[in-house]
């Protein structure tokens, strides 16, 4: 038998005939039973008689009844929020060196994927603006089988072993008693675990960050997470990290701003992303590993088992090595993006697992939580899961089985089947694992190495510029405000202030309690190797003290596009058209979209007696949906100075620190509008109407995404 991984470059489309053989059109067809038989009355069931009782026989209406009563399965226990999109992954340049895997070996091969974006905590109905983690997994249709990368838009995780997974999310997930609250982890249980386990300080210090708050599934980085091996065909394994980089940089927004946008529209990250696909504004990341020798696992301040430690790009650069698109939206929200199982122990040959204690109980829970979820062990045959790789094997039947497996050999060794399926030598792209030497006692322990839980943290915390460093103090002083048990308020004061004391005094004062005196170093619950189960955290000093790759502020400009930014034009009847025009077209020149907000749909109509197409009225849109303002001019303009929605609009873009343009008699509705509004530099306005230069100025000024340094003027 002979490997023929790198012989098909278009797997886009063997990827698409897969799902094309079970997509059903309805279109110019009969409605059908599910045997097939045309239905003749789809609005009345079977009836003795036009008012009499409804009869059992009626198989029509009970196989429709039965259908729906079944329609729903468990959500996902964790990450049941998601959306997703198809595309595909294609590679700069060959890997090889590091690994033997076929899709990053063959820059000609186009990998098709499958992503699903997800936020942890809360119901698949839950608002997209939850603070929280947001899941990025990739599932590659690769020419070995699928390899799936499980990762989430933040480097770390909150617990070192896999025993605590459950824990964790009991916590917190919406308290039991009374199922509150949705999607937010600011309550009693979350905090208080969090107050008991000090190794989660690192997460702790991301998730309260804006890292939380994605302005868009589109701009977010992906990690993922653990370390794995490179393994190359000469056997050597080299230790890897995976990062997602977004084409249009990492963005956030405010946390009022994701509370309004909760209210407004509760599903503005997976509206975002179809209609970016939709309009033919392809999502792109780019891939980048950072590679460690076998020879360098003890180099570090860290462990690279810990999945609580990032390794900081300043020690090891992130190698770009390829680019994922995402061009196509599912057609079918449950049978794709509902039934899609995702596992990290999916690998191909090539990558491995390391030991990481978190990354080894996860490839025990994703199987099983699909068994419960999907019913089945056949998930692998739902189409969105199928490997593009020829897939034979001697597993058999079960719950809605499809493949009908010919022949009465289903067990090996066999000489009826001449053998078959056989089993593939390693250069026949047989997958082994890496022969790590293991020589160990059996125990329930943690190392040593895990200890140190509050540098990286320290790492994080020094890496963020001030606006961000606030930012965290606000959003701690926001969840802990929420936590009612004054202990826990206490408890966790004691670990921030393991973190930074300036962040600690800040927290403190807004929680109205005093820095607990004399703290001690918090232990970490059940974990170690003393008699009691204890381990005293330490804190090891890390060769570098700051980091700029950990700051999205710092970086906000590397991508200055604006391209798919929505930026709202504030209209009235009697605006100057010209005024509209030239920004708006320097806009889309820009690759952004000017939104037509006036006071009803329809038309207007400018001053110089022109119809102006209106996208939105005052009472659906609001700032928060936005990421820029302008006011054009024109007579008619002044006439938004009586509108109070008006005045909502501009104070909020101005508190959420937005880019404001105002041109002419625009300028007067802003200053009316804006009661304590100092002009800043975040502000751009010119006197004369359709001013080329003003558009320049904003398009410059959108570009950094927000003006931050307002919040020290609010
Ligand atoms: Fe997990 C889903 C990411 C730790 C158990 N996880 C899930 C998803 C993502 C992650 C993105 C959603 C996949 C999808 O869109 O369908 N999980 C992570 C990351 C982790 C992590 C980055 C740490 C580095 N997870 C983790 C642990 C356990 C689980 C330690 C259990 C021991 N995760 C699950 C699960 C889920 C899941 C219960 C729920 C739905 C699913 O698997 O398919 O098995």
């Amino acid at each position: 038998m002979k490997n023929s991984k790198k012989t098909n470059p278009d797997l886009s489309d063997a990827k698409q005939r897969d799902l094309d053989v079970n997509r059903s059109n309805a279109e110019n067809q009969f409605l059908t039973t599910d045997q097939g038989l045309k239905i003749n009355d789809n609005n009345n069931s079977l009836k003795a008689g036009e008012r009499g009782p409804s009869l059992l026989e009626d198989f029509i209406l009970r196989e429709k009844i039965t259908n729906f009563d079944h329609e729903r399965i468990p959500e996902r226990i964790v990450h049941a929020r998601g959306s997703a999109a198809h595309g595909h992954f294609e590679l700069y340049k060959t890997m090889e060196k590091y690994t033997k895997a076929g899709f990053l070996n063959d820059i000609k091969i186009k990998t098709p994927v499958f992503v699903r974006f997800s936020t942890v905590a809360g119901s698949r109905g839950s608002t997209d603006l939850a603070r929280d983690v947001r899941g990025f997994a990739v599932k590659f249709y690769t020419q070995e089988g699928n390899f799936d990368l499980v990762g989430n838009n933040v480097p770390v995780f909150f617990i070192q072993d896999a025993m605590k997974f459950p824990d964790l999310i009991h916590a917190v997930k919406p308290e039991p008693h009374h199922e509150m609250p949705q999607a937010a982890s600011a309550h009693d249980t979350f905090w208080d675990f969090i107050s008991l386990m000090p190794e989660t300080m690192h997460m702790i210090m991301w998730v309260m960050s804006d890292r939380a708050l994605p302005r868009s599934l589109r701009m977010m980085e992906g990690f993922g997470v653990h370390t794995f091996r490179f393994i190359n065909d000469k056997n050597e394994s080299h230790f890897v990290k995976f990062h997602w980089k977004p084409k249009l940089g990492t963005h956030a927004v405010a946390w009022d701003e994701a509370q309004k946008i909760s209210g407004k529209n509760s599903d503005f990250h997976r509206q975002d992303l179809w209609e970016a696909i939709e309009s033919g504004n392809f999502p792109e990341w780019e891939l980048g590993v950072q590679i460690i020798p076998e020879a360098d696992e003890h180099k570090f301040d860290f462990d690279l088992l810990d999945p609580t430690k990032l390794v900081p790009e300043d020690l090891v650069p992130v190698t770009i090595v390829g680019k994922m698109v995402l061009n196509k939206n599912p057609d079918n929200f449950f049978a794709e993006t509902e039934q899609v199982a995702f596992h990290p122990g999916h690998i191909v040959p090539g990558i491995d697992f390391s030991n990481d204690p978190l990354l080894q109980g996860r490839l025990f829970s994703y199987t099983d939580t699909q068994l419960s979820r999907l019913g089945s062990p056949n998930f692998h045959e739902i189409p969105i899961n199928r490997t593009v790789a020829p897939m034979h094997n001697n597993q058999r039947d079960g719950h809605m089985r499809q493949e009908i497996a010919v022949g009465r050999v289903s067990y090996h060794p066999n000489s009826l089947g001449n053998g078959c399926p056989f089993q593939a030598k390693i250069d026949e792209g047989g997958f082994a694992s890496f022969n790590e030497r293991i020589d160990a006692h059996k125990v329930r322990a943690r190392s040593e190495s895990f200890s140190d839980h509050f540098s990286q943290a320290k790492l994080f915390y020094n890496s963020q510029t001030q606006v961000e460093q606030d930012h965290i103090a606000n959003a701690l002083s926001f969840e802990l405000g929420k936590v009612e048990t004054p202990a826990i308020r206490e408890r966790m004061l004691g670990l921030l202030s393991f973190v930074d004391s300036a962040l600690t005094a800040t927290v403190a004062k807004a929680l109205g309690i005093k820095v607990p005196v004399d703290i001690q170093k918090p232990i970490n619950h059940g974990v170690g190797a003393d008699d009691e189960g204890k381990q005293e955290p330490t804190d090891k000093k890390q060769s570098i003290e700051s980091s700029d790759a950990l700051s999205m502020l710092k970086n906000a400009t590397i991508s200055n596009t604006i391209a798919t930014r929505q930026i709202a034009f504030l209209c009235a009847e009697g605006v100057n058209a010209a005024s509209v025009k030239t920004m708006k077209q320097a806009l889309k020149n820009a690759g952004a979209k000017a939104i037509i907000i006036a006071p009803h749909l329809g038309t207007i109509v400018s001053e110089e007696g022109l119809e102006i197409p209106v996208d939105q009225s005052y009472r659906i849109a609001s700032s928060v949906l936005f990421d820029g303002v302008f006011i054009p001019g024109g007579k008619g303009i002044i006439a938004l100075k009586d509108l109070k929605e008006v005045r909502e609009f501009i104070n909020d873009s101005y508190n959420h620190c937005k880019f404001i343009a105002a041109e002419a008699q625009g300028i007067k509705v802003l200053e009316d509008k804006i009661e304590k509004v100092k002009k800043d530099s975040g502000i751009i306005t010119s006197e004369s109407v359709g001013d080329k230069s003003l558009s320049v100025s904003f398009i410059k000024a959108l570009g950094r995404h927000r003006f931050w340094e307002r919040e020290k003027m609010l």
